[in-house]
């Protein structure tokens, strides 16, 4: 292994792989997982593996195309994950990098950082320098209709959560109670539940709700309102006794850190493909835990699982696993938490017969 490598090329497939059930949200469905592959060798033939999930299919194209442009960029150049954050980072300073330019950044970044991990033939909690050990998680359902609910807790629980979150807001509060009961009904009087309205109420509804909802003791209600609506969160949260959580929408530790001036939430969440890669995570997640909120994850079980080990303040991992249907190995469960595998790696690794079956 020479010390320091080059990237030798990026690339990026798009997918979409299969989800079942889809997911749904009180701000639409994801049928299945519209997914650009991310694939960075280096100059001694070490390959990184990253993938990004962009919602809706329809800025597929648009992902996979950024990410082959800006890879393109950085060929030649270290590959070292910094500086090839910090680098395409400063190309795109006078764009302003919020949107699909930090998606494109975060999983080029996350693919270095992997191809870094198999170079020195560590796992990437290792590098990140802690052992691998047991990441407590929650059951994050994608079943909105209470019967869905039911059957899909049922599953889920097997898997031994203490906590489980599930989306409301497609109606009105009577079904929100309805979901909320099929949810406890399944799995038991113990289990902690979340849930999360995907940024649908006005902040008047959501204070009814959330106010309404005080005798379920819910352990967070996710991004009530709008997500880039931080004093409307911060309203939420001051007329009601349930803690509120977000975050998954914010766009880098700029973003993040708005979020926590105004009081947003009690809790932190972090997407790792929003928030900037993995580099991007190491540089908000101690803004959170500075800031009294416990951190979430959100998505991406496997890269999430090695940061919320290394992250102060850690509390729970979502686990909802959309890229499971390409990956060789998805994310473990045991005892409802997700287990780092041993290996040198994010533990990110493509199926590359399901891959075939699933180009976009
Ligand atoms: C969510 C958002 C978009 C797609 C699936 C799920 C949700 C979550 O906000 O927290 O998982
Ligand atoms: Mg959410």
């Amino acid at each position: 292994m020479t010390v320091g490598a080059t990237v030798r090329g990026v690339r990026a497939r798009a997918v979409l792989a299969p989800l079942d059930p889809p997911v749904q949200t009180a701000s639409g469905e994801v049928p299945n997982a519209p997914l650009v592959l991310v694939d960075v060798t280096t100059s001694d033939d070490v390959v990184g593996h990253a993938y990004l999930f962009c919602y809706t299919p329809t800025v597929l194209p648009a992902l996979t195309s950024l990410v082959t442009e800006l890879g393109a960029a950085v060929v030649g150049t270290p590959a070292a994950p910094r500086a090839v954050e910090a680098d395409l980072r400063a190309r795109l300073r006078l764009l302003r990098p919020q949107g699909l330019a930090t998606m494109a950044i975060a999983g080029i970044d996350m693919a270095c950082w992997d191809a870094l991990a198999r170079r020195v033939a560590l796992p990437l909690v290792r590098l990140l320098g802690a052992e691998p050990r047991p990441v407590r998680a929650y059951g994050s359902l994608r079943s909105m209709a209470p019967d869905d609910v039911r059957a899909e807790a049922t599953g889920l629980a097997r898997l031994g959560f203490g906590a489980y979150k599930v989306k409301v807001g497609a109606a009105g509060l009577a079904r929100d109670r309805e979901v909320i009961a099929a949810l406890r009904e399944a799995v038991g009087p113990d289990a902690e539940i979340a849930v999360d309205y995907n940024q649908t109420l006005p902040v008047p509804e959501a204070i009814r709700r959330v106010h309404s909802l005080a005798d379920e003791h819910l352990l967070w209600v996710e991004e009530p309102t709008r997500a880039d609506d931080a004093a409307g969160h911060a309203r939420i949260r001051a007329a009601v006794s349930t803690p509120i959580q977000l975050g998954e929408s914010w766009w880098g530790a700029d973003e993040m850190a708005a979020g926590l001036r105004a009081d947003a939430g009690d809790h932190a969440m972090l997407d790792v493909a929003r928030i900037g890669g993995i580099t991007g995570w190491l540089r908000a997640a101690p803004l959170a835990h500075a800031a009294g909120r416990p951190v979430s994850s959100h998505f991406w079980p496997e890269v999430s699982a090695a940061l919320l080990a290394v992250t102060p303040g850690a509390f729970l991992l979502e686990y909802l696993d959309v890229a499971a249907g390409v990956l060789r190995r998805p994310a473990r469960v045991v005892d409802g938490a997700v287990v780092l595998p041993d290996e040198p790696g994010s533990g990110v690794d493509w199926d590359e017969d399901a891959v075939d079956r699933h180009r976009a």
